[in-house]
């Protein structure tokens, strides 16, 4: 029997990870990393927003902390939007980790929403 699943799927593209970095400046204050949005599902999503936390660990938990919120309109069926990070820190994020939680506030009902987060290694 095959599931058949109806709906939008935001996901990370690589899945789990960002497409690029995250990497530190020289100081460590400043990381940049890209975020590739996939809608691999088979209905367009509609606005969601996608938060980047910063953590000591690889996981998302409420000690985070949120450095940046995006807003993005919507995404249709097998649409990629890429978000352009940039945060900065008080002191050095190096070995932290960057988090993006896509649809973070859970406003798409998605076919499955355990793979909405990508983790990174600041480097
Ligand atoms: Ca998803
Ligand atoms: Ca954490
Ligand atoms: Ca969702």
């Amino acid at each position: 029997m095959t599931k058949l699943s109806i709906g939008p799927d935001l996901v990370s593209d690589p899945e789990g990870g960002f497409a690029n970095g995250p990497v530190s400046n020289p100081t460590g204050r400043r990381v940049t990393a890209l975020l590739k949005v996939m809608n691999q599902g088979n209905v367009d999503a509609g606005a969601f927003k996608v938060k980047i936390f910063l953590s000591n660990d690889s996981t998302l938990d409420g000690e985070d902390t949120l450095k940046k919120t995006f807003k993005v309109k919507g995404l249709p069926i097998g649409a990629t939007k890429s978000l352009r990070i940039k945060v900065t820190h008080s002191a050095s994020m190096r070995d932290k980790y960057l988090i993006g939680s896509i649809d973070a506030d859970d406003e798409v009902a998605e076919s499955n929403e355990n793979n909405n987060l990508a983790v990174g290694w600041i480097q």
